[in-house]
């Protein structure tokens, strides 16, 4: 009888992981072989625990304390925006994927499209082989994601999900039967969390072109998120910003 391959999904973002299974039974053909798919999201995810905690297709994990048994269960380990490191020796033993929000090697790391915003590198997404550095890789496949001048994180981002999910929908079959080509890219750049952390804080008395000034409030206009922000001198409190962009 032929082998059942066993995968794991890990991923933190809600919206992602019903677009996922919702490709798992509508578009992966089972022909070819047959897998079985688990689910998972970080322990520390609240959001997450609070919604699935009476749930049992999807379980909370810590990745790091589970090595060597995710090593002996699972053939592939797919991680879906998952908020964890994946430690070397797991990499090293399972084949692990990663569907990135980015189009490597450019802006690896953290929320690439608002620094791709910022400093113009290319943006998209990628489903890249896991190796011990963060979003790095042999890639598997990548699609580029055209950033407008009225784009801003959040647009730019929603254009990166769908990219995302054209990938894995046309991909996701091959690679999980290990069918495909890859490729070592150059290192390229990474951002840290920090480094957006960074971006925050809007000097009043910063001079600099205005389109430098309305990229960066570009990038950090996401929805509800109270990122960029100045200090009224006279309360001494934060003010936050946000900017509004709409084209003929
Ligand atoms: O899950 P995710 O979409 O992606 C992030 C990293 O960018 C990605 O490289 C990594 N592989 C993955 C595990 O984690 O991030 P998120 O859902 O926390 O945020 C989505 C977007 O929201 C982000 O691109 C920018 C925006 N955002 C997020 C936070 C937390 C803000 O504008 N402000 C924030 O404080």
């Amino acid at each position: 009888m032929r082998k059942i391959k066993k995968i794991l999904l890990v991923t933190d973002n809600e919206v992602l992981l019903f677009r996922f299974k919702k490709l798992i039974h509508e578009r992966i053909v089972f022909e070819k072989a047959k897998f079985k798919v688990h689910y998972a999201y970080t322990s520390k995810n609240v959001a997450f625990y609070t919604k699935f905690f009476e749930t049992d297709w999807i379980r909370p994990i810590t990745i790091k304390n589970e090595v060597d048994f995710l090593i002996k269960e699972y053939d592939i380990i797919l991680s879906l925006h998952c908020k964890q490191l994946f430690p070397e020796k797991l990499v090293k033993n399972v084949k692990c994927i990663n569907i990135h929000p980015g189009l490597n090697p450019n802006n690896r790391g953290w929320f690439p499209q608002v620094f791709s915003i910022i400093n113009k590198l290319p943006c998209g997404a990628t489903i890249h082989e896991m190796d011990e550095q963060l979003d790095h890789g042999k890639i598997i496949c990548q699609k580029e994601v055209k950033i407008e001048m009225w784009d801003t994180s959040l647009t730019a981002y929603n254009k990166i999900i769908e990219a995302e999910i054209e990938l894995l929908s046309d991909n996701l079959e091959n690679i999980l039967i290990g069918q495909y080509e890859s490729f070592l890219p150059e290192v390229g750049n990474l951002n840290l969390r920090i480094d957006f952390d960074k971006l925050y804080n809007i000097d009043l008395e910063d001079t600099d072109t205005f389109l430098n000034h309305i990229n960066k409030l570009r990038a950090l206009t996401h929805g509800n998120y109270a990122n960029a922000y100045f200090i009224d001198k006279e309360t001494n409190k934060r003010v936050y910003v946000k900017i509004e962009l709409t084209h003929e």
